[in-house]
């Protein structure tokens, strides 16, 4: 970990239990296991931000801030997360109660607009450290758990049909992911439903769901969807770009498989616009979207309230990410879709010292104190990018 933001040790003695007094940050590259490809990036190495977060009390937190192969899937990058929190957002909040979450996340949004895959990072590491501070549960702080684990699902991205089915059929065996999402958009459409056909009929009983990342337009969408429902495809992602609402909205009413909003909506504004546009029944809640885990939580209930169901988002982060997710997904009243944070496991190392766990087809929440996660700090320095 480099470059800390901290307040000097008078200051720091001086302040009450648990004041923010350092946040330092890493960029990571953690090679995959394979190729990961989606129709606007790919990756074969899985970088992203650690942070860091200490305490007066002593009580240390960790957060992670993924991105997809530099600025693609959103406009943030490593090294834009980086910079931007070690010259902005930190320095916002150094001095302040690590309790005092909210106003917290205001001052970082003060700090930084948008920026929500650095914000979201921060405050879960902040989270972390409360928690270590009061031995409890983030989710304690989310209006506690509602579940202990949720079906997790693993998405297939290399575009080789027989590669993937393999892939699918280990998953499977292993009683790992019974749940499949193919990512489509980098074969031209007439393919990418072959594809899924090909390997639909190889995995009979698994749920496919297909994630197009924005590549289709409302034609393509005419004439592929039907296909799509004929092979029994049970959720539709982000089919066409996020500003062609209409468009979707026509697809959406049209189509009997339901859309899922993706990249169309980060904010809560957003949500709200395209649920009442119609432009998805499902909506997919990620950290990177909602730059917090409060705002993630409120991201739901406005969701929910506008009649969507939820889903599990993820960027494939890795352990420390994963962990701050499932503290929310774990105390939502409704997670109608389970989950999609395979990230640990296409992630050839693991930052901490897998509490998280796979089995039966779930994801199982860890237990305890924070984040319920500890670093595994030889890992971490073998894949920290050296300044
Ligand atoms: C996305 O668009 O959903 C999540 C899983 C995956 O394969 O890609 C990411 C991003
Ligand atoms: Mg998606």
């Amino acid at each position: 970990m480099n470059t800390p933001q901290t307040l000097d040790r008078t200051d720091a003695q001086a302040l009450p239990a648990r004041r923010i007094v350092a946040i330092e940050t890493a960029i990571v590259d953690v090679p995959t296991w394979r190729r990961h490809r989606l129709s606007n990036t790919e990756i074969s190495v899985q970088s992203c931000v650690i942070v860091r977060a200490v305490l007066s009390c002593g009580a240390e937190g960790w957060g992670e801030a993924a991105t997809l192969g530099g600025p693609r899937w959103a406009e943030e990058s490593v090294e834009a997360i980086k910079a931007n929190i070690d010259t902005y957002i930190a320095p916002a909040i150094l001095g302040a109660d690590a309790l005092s979450f909210e106003a917290n996340a205001l001052k970082m949004a003060k700090a930084a607009t948008r920026n929500a895959s650095a914000r979201g990072a921060v405050e879960a590491a902040l989270l972390d450290a409360a928690g270590h501070s009061l031995g409890l549960p983030v989710t304690a702080f989310l209006g506690g758990r509602v579940r202990e684990h949720m079906e997790v699902l693993w998405a297939l991205a290399s575009g080789d049909a027989e590669q993937e089915i393999e892939e699918a059929r280990r998953k499977l065996e292993a009683r790992e992911h019974r749940r499949f999402k193919i990512k489509l958009g980098f074969h031209p459409p007439a393919e990418d439903v072959a594809r899924v056909a090909r390997i639909a009929e190889a995995l009979p009983g698994c749920e496919i769901v297909c994630d197009v990342n924005q590549a289709w337009t409302e034609a393509t969408a005419i004439r592929f969807l039907p296909r799509l429902a004929e092979i029994g495809v049970v959720l539709i992602e982000q089919p066409l770009k996020p500003g062609h609402q209409a468009a979707t909205a026509r697809m959406a009413a049209r189509s009997p498989i339901p859309f899922m909003v993706d990249e169309a909506a980060f904010t809560g504004p957003e949500i709200a616009a395209n649920a009442a546009a119609a432009t998805g029944s499902v909506y997919s809640l990620k950290l990177v979207k909602s730059g917090g885990l409060l705002e993630m939580k409120r991201a739901a209930a406005i969701a929910a309230a506008m009649g969507m169901e939820l889903y599990g988002g993820c960027l494939l982060e890795g352990a420390i990410g994963t962990a701050a997710h499932l503290a929310v997904f774990a105390s939502l009243p409704a997670l109608e879709w389970g989950c999609e944070h395979f990230g640990p496991r296409i992630a050839k190392r693991d930052l901490t010292h897998g509490e998280i766990v796979f089995r039966d087809f779930q994801i199982h929440c860890p237990t305890g104190p924070g984040l319920g996660i500890s670093i595994d700090h030889d890992a971490l320095r073998d894949v920290t990018r050296k300044a």
